[in-house]
């Protein structure tokens, strides 16, 4: 008898998934699908990254006179011709673009999603071959079926996302997404070029040990930040502190490893950057909604991440996010030493 599991594709899954809602139609599935059909061309592109002093430097010209395009380019364009070729989506909003982008042709208009990403996320770290990713969310559009989509569909609360989740070019390529019913990762096998259900139902452990943040901002922080980062660097048997400082300054690794392991990452607002450096739409709302689906949690400092009401598309958001035990006490330094102040 053959006791290994059945291997399950990212299509068969969410077919499988569909099935649970006799009213759905299948569109979300086929925008899943599509999502993961872009981000296995962008690995194909990441994984020859370290080769660009033999192929030519992306951004440089290549010996057929052709521009080499930047890879945060390429992915960015590829995920728009894909999400536009497949008529399953009405339009995105993306990192890179100023302004979102309508589909307008007469299958597009009639679709009931749009989609915001950031294609290629923590590019900087291409060059040390860290891992990098893609960050996707998938909203119902609140605009009227039959018609362009509109700034609204964009600017919707992170708490209307009907999926969100990432792709992780690291050691293995995986797909996590999380709808509000669970959340699943998906290891690319490249033998077959299929994401297949490596991780079922992911929860992100309620304590966690490790804390995550760029603590070289550390003179730029609150003084609530301060006693919180003095509180993870303190020694307690009990607690079992002082807690691990892992961070690697790519979101999506971070984030991966605070969804497995437990955690908490932050990108707190400073000095400088009064509301931080992650975007809302299209960094920490996938991020709070995929956290939040595993059980952890995700707060601004003052409020639920999933409850700020964006305001314009490329706005930025403090971050607290990971396990419920270390979130809640970052946010209670930081209200404490507000309400000291
Ligand atoms: P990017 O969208 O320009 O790639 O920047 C986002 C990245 C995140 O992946 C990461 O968490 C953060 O920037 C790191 O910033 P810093 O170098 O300031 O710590
Ligand atoms: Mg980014």
């Amino acid at each position: 008898m053959n006791s290994r599991r059945k291997l399950i594709t990212l299509d068969e899954f969410t077919i499988q998934e569909t099935r649970k809602f006799p009213q759905a139609t299948g569109e979300l599935s086929a925008i899943l699908r599509d999502i993961g059909l872009a981000c296995k061309m962008i690995n194909k592109q990441v994984l020859k990254a370290g080769l660009v002093d033999i192929l030519g430097k992306h951004g440089a010209t290549n010996v057929q006179g052709e521009e080499q395009m930047k890879l945060d380019v390429y992915a960015n364009e590829t995920l728009i011709a894909v999400l536009q070729n497949s008529s399953e989506c009405a339009g995105i909003a993306s990192e890179e673009n100023d302004e979102f982008v309508c589909f307008e042709d007469e299958y597009s208009v009639h679709s009931k999603y749009v989609v915001l990403f950031d294609p290629l996320d923590g590019s900087s770290n291409i060059d040390v071959n860290a891992p990098i990713g893609t960050i996707f969310s998938i909203y119902r559009r609140v605009s009227e079926l039959g018609k362009p989509c509109t700034a609204e569909d964009f600017l919707q609360e992170g708490n209307k996302l009907m999926a969100a989740g990432y792709v992780i070019y690291g050691s293995s390529t995986m797909m996590v997404y999380a709808t509000k019913l669970s959340v699943n990762g998906f290891t690319l096998e490249p033998s077959i070029g299929e994401f297949c259900l490596s991780h079922p139902d992911m929860k992100c452990p309620e304590k966690g040990k490790i804390y995550s943040i760029n603590q070289g901002n550390t003179s730029k922080y609150s003084e609530g930040m301060k006693s919180f980062l003095d509180y993870c660097m303190e020694s307690n048997k009990e607690e079992g502190r002082p807690y691990s400082h892992r961070y690697i300054g790519s979101m999506v690794a971070d984030m991966h490893r605070t969804l497995i392991k437990g955690g908490i990452f932050m990108y707190p607002a400073d000095k400088s950057n009064a509301k931080g450096k992650l975007r809302l739409q299209y960094e920490c709302n996938p991020m709070a909604f995929l956290i939040e689906a595993a059980g952890g949690e995700a707060s601004d400092g003052t409020q639920r991440i999933l409850d700020v009401q964006p305001a314009e598309l490329h706005e930025r958001c403090p971050i607290y996010i990971g396990s419920k035990n270390l979130v809640n006490k970052a946010v209670a330094f930081a209200n404490e030493a507000a309400t000291v102040a």
